[in-house]
């Protein structure tokens, strides 16, 4: 029998799956191909969802520390236990002694029952801002009102042009890739803008190798070319667009000399992205989130979104600033499930929350780790480290011995997606939602998350407001789209359902902005302390700045999700260090040399890979790395990007050197790590 469901990992692409379970008990995942994005087609991650759920190290009982080794207890033992740790916290030093830290590691909508638990204890502490992308929407709010991407048959059918910028499309967003064929067969040319060479690039037109971190004094110097070359839509700025006048005058700041030195783009790319927007016809530009994790990331963010806006290519069939897809969240009751209006928050931010948990008052006594892995994640590792091993009791729940799990007290086992009823969607893209069937039984003793809350509910005496069956809660979020006329039946047998969202955003001159109108000048901006209009920042620590030279970005990985690489890539010791071939000439270093790459916070010993393409002072290493004692964010700072709570993790400076030729590891004693 094949069942439909959904792979619900934070991703653009929000798939359709079909599962088939073989006689032996196997697993099969495909692609549903009636899904309209999915089409057949799964990428790794997802095909591989069923050996994360069949993994022989799995969590699959309650764990507890005990002397320093991990012992099995029962599930009441844990619900006791953890418990009266939260009893006791909460008699003395109140309910925002509790801290859980959650983030987006499964997107199934009933996850958020767990908040719902920690409200209705009065409230907690809880992690709020972003490692993400909140830069970005920040950005796209001032600007638009809300993050709204077009439909993904519009770019094929209208565009003239595409702009990938700084979006790692072939490997972190696989479904778009048949989305820009097509529209390169009809006709559309291709633009990438990333400091790194990626797949995405071999089909380009052109290639646009910026310095990192500099994004926004490259929009803003081709959009000046683009006002002195009169490529501006008088219609669209006079009309459509509060502030172009004001706006226009601050590009005087953006010659074509100072743009091209500070970005090290030459002056004839410039021109030709000028020419690009302003005259190519309807272009669609596909945003990704790397250049927002910098100190002026939602400004590169806001200065894009003008040149796209000031060229007429907003609110167009084929054009857009494709960033996010936040009219989703018009569909669902979020408050409604979790309860959050009523309850006494105290909030700490995701990329600041060491320092915060070290410096608390009522300090934190009790941490729930749920959906997250920060410990890799989070960036200033080693500060993370000290501040949850200051926390007298850690729960942590996962389905597998995360880095944070290892330095928990008590590990509780959640199913695995494939184990779970619930529905999930992306908010990145596309506007289509899946209902999420269970596929097998829950493994071991694992639960879903939203029972173990449930049944801890109870042990505190609180059990009737965790009360209510999967059908209950769906039933109680989904409201606003069962308002709509849609059946939750419906969702469960078709598999999916496309939301009732606009196929080009914008396309009546409206906007969702205070004045209705495109904001090159926000008033909400200045409300929040930034500047009015979009302007450049440059980076903190990224290349040129102190005694390391080069930028060290590390990017989502290919294989797998984040810190989510067991059954993918194992444990690997020496991860892949790539590098220009400038650089590597510099220091005699050849691919498969054994390298140290290092900077005042952290070292580690790589493979060296070089690469003949892409901006020469810029490194990369996979993010969601662990080992030699270490994560990778270890090496980036707890800094912050300009606008909404988020972390600027790739405005971080590296050095790299030679250990050995590739020649003679092996022979050679690596030198002990630190
Ligand atoms: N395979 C895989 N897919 C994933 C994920 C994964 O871990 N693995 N994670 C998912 C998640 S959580 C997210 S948020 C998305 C992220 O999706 P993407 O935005 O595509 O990925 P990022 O790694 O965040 O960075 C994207 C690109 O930004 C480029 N970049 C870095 N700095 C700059 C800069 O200063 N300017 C410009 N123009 N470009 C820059 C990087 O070289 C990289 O190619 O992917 C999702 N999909
Ligand atoms: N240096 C650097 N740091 C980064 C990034 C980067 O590009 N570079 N990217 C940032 C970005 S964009 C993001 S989104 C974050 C992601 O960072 P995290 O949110 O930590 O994401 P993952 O590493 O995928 O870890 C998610 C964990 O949730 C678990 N999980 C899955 N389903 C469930 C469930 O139903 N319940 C519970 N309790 N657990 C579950 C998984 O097993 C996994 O261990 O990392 C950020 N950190
Ligand atoms: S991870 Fe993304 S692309 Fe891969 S199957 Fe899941 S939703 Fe699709
Ligand atoms: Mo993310």
């Amino acid at each position: 029998m094949t069942i439909k469901t959904a792979c619900p990992i934070d991703c653009y692409d929000g798939c359709s799956m079909l599962a088939t379970v073989k006689e032996n008990g196997e697993i099969q995942l495909q692609g549903n191909p009636e899904h309209p994005i999915t089409r057949g087609a799964l990428c790794n991650r997802g095909r591989r969802l069923a050996a994360r759920r069949d993994g022989e190290d799995r969590v699959v009982y309650p764990l507890k520390k005990v002397g320093g080794e991990w012992v099995p207890i029962s599930w009441a033992q844990a619900y006791r236990e953890i418990g009266q740790q939260i009893r006791v916290a909460i008699d003395k030093y109140g309910h925002h002694s509790i801290l859980h830290a959650f983030d987006w590691g499964s997107g199934a909508l009933l996850k958020s029952l767990s908040q719902r638990f920690f409200y209705q204890l009065g409230g907690c502490t809880e992690t709020v801002g972003s490692l993400c992308w909140d830069a970005g929407l920040e950005a796209q709010r001032y600007d638009f009102g809300q993050a709204r991407s077009h439909a993904p048959d519009d770019m094929v059918r209208n565009s003239r042009g595409i702009v990938v910028w700084g979006r790692n499309v072939a490997t972190t967003n696989v479904h778009m890739m048949p989305f820009i064929k097509a529209a390169q067969a009809r006709g559309a040319k291709l633009v990438v803008v990333n400091p790194l060479p990626t797949d995405v690039a071999r089909r380009a037109d052109m290639c646009v190798y910026p310095r990192p971190g500099t994004d926004a004094l490259l929009a803003l110097g081709v959009l000046r070319v683009c006002r002195d070359l009169n490529l501006i839509d008088q219609r669209f700025t006079q009309t459509c667009a509060v502030g172009w006048d004001a706006f226009a005058k601050t590009l005087d700041a953006y010659a074509l000399d100072r743009v091209s030195r500070e970005t090290n783009v030459e002056p004839e790319q410039i021109r030709a992205l000028a020419e690009f927007y302003g005259q190519s016809g309807p272009v669609t530009t596909l945003l990704g989130i790397g250049m927002q994790r910098y100190a002026g990331g939602g400004n590169a963010i806001r200065a894009i979104d003008a040149l796209a806006a000031a060229t007429g290519n907003v609110g167009i069939p084929g054009g857009g600033v494709n960033y996010a897809q936040r009219g989703m969240a018009a569909f669902v009751d979020e408050d409604a499930l979790t309860g959050r209006s009523a309850a006494d928050v105290r909030e700490f931010v995701r990329g600041t929350q060491a320092q915060e948990i070290l410096s608390s008052n009522p300090p934190i006594q009790v941490l729930f780790v749920t959906r997250t892995n920060p410990l890799t994640q989070v960036p200033d590792s080693a500060t993370l480290r000290k501040a949850y091993a200051g926390i007298g009791c850690k729960v942590v729940i996962d389905m597998y011995m995360t880095e944070t799990a290892q330095a928990a007290d008590y590990v509780l086992p959640c199913t695995s997606v494939l184990e779970e009823e619930d529905v999930t969607y992306t908010t990145m893209w596309h506007p289509y939602l899946s209902y999420i069937h269970p596929v097998v039984p829950p493994r071991g003793e694992s639960k879903p998350e939203w029972q173990i809350f449930s049944e801890l509910a109870d042990v505190l005496g609180m059990g009737e407001k965790m009360e209510g069956s999967v059908q209950s809660w769906l039933t109680l979020a989904l409201r606003p789209l069962l308002a709509q006329g849609i059946t939750l039946e419906q969702i469960q047998t078709d598999g999916f359902v496309r939301l009732p969202i606009e196929e080009v955003p914008f396309a009546d001159g409206r906007f969702l902005t205070p004045s209705e109108k495109f904001e090159f000048w926000s008033n909400a901006a200045v409300a929040d302390g930034q500047s009015a209009v979009a302007t450049y920042v440059p980076p903190r620590r990224a290349h040129g700045s102190g005694h390391h030279r080069l930028t060290l970005l590390t990017i989502h990985p290919r294989k797998h999700e984040n810190s989510q690489r067991q059954h993918v890539v194992g444990d690997v010791v020496y991860p892949v260090v790539e590098m220009s071939r400038v650089v590597a000439d510099e220091h005699g270093i050849r691919s498969g040399d054994a390298v140290r790459l290092y900077n005042d916070k952290a070292s580690l010993q790589g493979v060296a890979k070089v690469r003949e393409e892409g901006h020469p002072y810029t490194v990369q290493v996979e993010s969601g790395w662990s080992g030699q004692g270490i994560s990778i964010n270890d090496f980036t700072d707890a800094d912050s990007a300009d606008f909404g709570q988020q972390t600027a993790q790739y405005d971080c400076a590296c050095s790299v050197e030679l250990i050995a030729s590739a020649l003679v590891i092996g022979v050679e004693k690596r030198e002990p790590v630190q």
